[in-house]
């Protein structure tokens, strides 16, 4: 792909933007870059581009650069719908994603991994098992760090590990993995997408350009992902299924089992992996098999899942107070990771919800809120949505902030139960994102802890 001497137009300027515009700028190519916000609201990466000859144009969008550009470079939050963007179409400028462009220039095989819920453990556990296998890694995308960063950053590696969000799946062209997982796809930026079977179409392009040398590994117990499998032209791995002759990760109490076309099976234990619920028992499957798919070694798998901690933000246990214990999961920002939260404990749960609603059907939540729910404590601008949908179901309160909300689940829960945060929303409402979310959840719990010592 020529990129020297090519004007092309960034759009967006955060994580992806900057080092977009920092890559295309070396390469020779004369970068425009735009963004909605001011340059006070953007970081300081902007004033860097600003000495690499990046012509800047903030503050908001002009049709004119869009029309002008040879090419243009979306970050994966602007909506690939945006008007000047079908106007750059109308006028036959290429638009792509990020992905798209990093993708162009990775030699290395891509081991990509999508789904509306467990992106990141998935990932993460899974360029851990390649690396405790011996190969060198990249692991990066979604995950917060852009694809292009490794194109630009010389690091070598055997293997590019991505986590892939719908946005940008919406933006690629030739994107081919060599290895594609699709974790499961349940309701979720329905304020992006006009519909679900728009946002559902968005994530079965993982495979759009597999070919038979390829693998996918497919949650054989999601509906959806099965309704649409027969469209997949690579080979298929399914775990997670009832049907036992075509499931490639059999689970047997702690003895996981994986089985690979041509292959000699592999036998792993379960016992040491860490992370609590079932939906954990899943992610693990997927990512030894898309592990084991992409080269990595039964051992190198074992010692992996053995040492793998989990993640901040997703079922992160915080501390006991007066017996009840702190459970972190600001990461669930949708329904569908909510109802797994739940099904991690068996004890009674005082349920933090709340923040911006993306459009999740809350009422999705009835059967496990009446079968695990203690109290429902709702935050944040969702609450009334939220209220609506469940307050009739167990005894409810709104709270105006985090401090009030552990304050109120404290006192509503008795010794032995759980106090989740497990938002089901998304965090920009109060916060910058779901990490600040949780951290403040945490400092509520440390604070109660510390009021609570003797
Ligand atoms: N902007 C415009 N015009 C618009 C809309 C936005 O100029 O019409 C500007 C904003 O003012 C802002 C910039 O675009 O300055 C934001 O771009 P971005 O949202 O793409 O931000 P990045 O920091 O580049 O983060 C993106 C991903 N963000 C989103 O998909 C919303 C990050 O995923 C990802 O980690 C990062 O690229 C690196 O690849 C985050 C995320 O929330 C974690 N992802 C969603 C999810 O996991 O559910 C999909």
């Amino acid at each position: 792909m020529q990129i020297a001497n090519k004007k092309i137009l960034v759009v967006g300027l955060a994580r992806t933007g900057i080092a977009t515009a920092r890559f295309l700028r070396r390469r020779g190519a004369a970068v425009r870059a735009t963004d909605t916000a001011a340059e006070a609201a953007l970081g300081p990466g902007v004033a860097e581009l600003r000495t690499l000859d990046v012509d800047l144009a903030l503050g908001g969008h002009r049709v004119e650069d869009f029309t002008a550009a040879d090419l243009i470079v979306l970050s994966p939050g602007v909506p690939h719908t945006l008007a000047p963007l079908q106007a750059a179409r109308g006028r036959g400028v290429p638009v792509i994603g990020e992905v798209e462009l990093a993708a162009r220039f990775i030699r290395e095989p891509i081991v990509a991994v999508s789904g509306t819920n467990g992106k990141t453990t998935v990932t993460e556990l899974l360029g851990r098992m390649l690396e405790c296998s011996g190969r060198r890694v990249f692991v990066g995308g979604n995950i917060g760090r852009p694809l292009i960063g490794y194109v630009d950053g010389g690091q070598a590696a055997d293997l590019v590990v991505a986590e892939i969000s719908s946005f940008q799946l919406d933006t690629i062209a030739t994107f081919r993995p060599a290895v594609g997982v699709l974790l499961n796809i349940t309701d979720d930026h329905l304020d992006r997408y006009p519909d679900f079977a728009a946002y559902s179409r968005s994530k079965m392009r993982l495979f759009e350009n597999q070919t038979a040398q390829d693998a996918a590994v497919l949650n054989g117990a999601d509906p959806v992902i099965r309704a649409q499998a027969a469209v997949i032209r690579s080979r298929r791995l399914f775990y997670n299924t009832a049907e036992a002759a075509e499931n490639c990760a059999a689970v047997a109490g702690t003895a996981l089992t994986l089985r690979l076309p041509e292959r000699e099976a592999a036998r792993l234990d379960l016992a040491p992996f860490r992370l609590r619920g079932p939906h954990n028992v899943e992610n693990a499957c997927a990512a030894a098999l898309a592990a084991l798919a992409a080269g990595a070694s039964p051992p190198g798998i074992q010692q992996a899942l053995a040492a793998f901690a989990g993640l901040p933000h997703r079922i992160e246990s915080v501390g006991v107070v007066n017996g009840v214990e702190y459970v972190n999961d600001s990461k669930a920002t949708n329904v569908d990771a909510v109802l797994r939260a739940l099904d991690c404990f068996a004890t009674p749960v005082v349920l933090i919800m709340g923040g911006l609603d993306k459009g999740g059907n809350f009422r999705l939540l009835e059967t496990a809120v009446r079968r695990r729910v203690r109290a429902l404590v709702l935050v944040g601008k969702a609450s009334d949505t939220i209220r609506a949908a469940l307050g009739g179901l167990v005894p409810t309160v709104q709270t105006p902030d985090m401090t009030a909300a552990v304050g109120a689940a404290a006192g509503l829960a008795a010794s032995g139960d759980v106090v989740l945060l497990s938002p089901g929303c998304a965090s920009f409402d109060m916060y910058q994102n779901y990490q600040a979310r949780g951290e403040d959840f945490r400092q509520a719990a440390l604070r109660l802890k510390k009021m609570n010592e003797p």
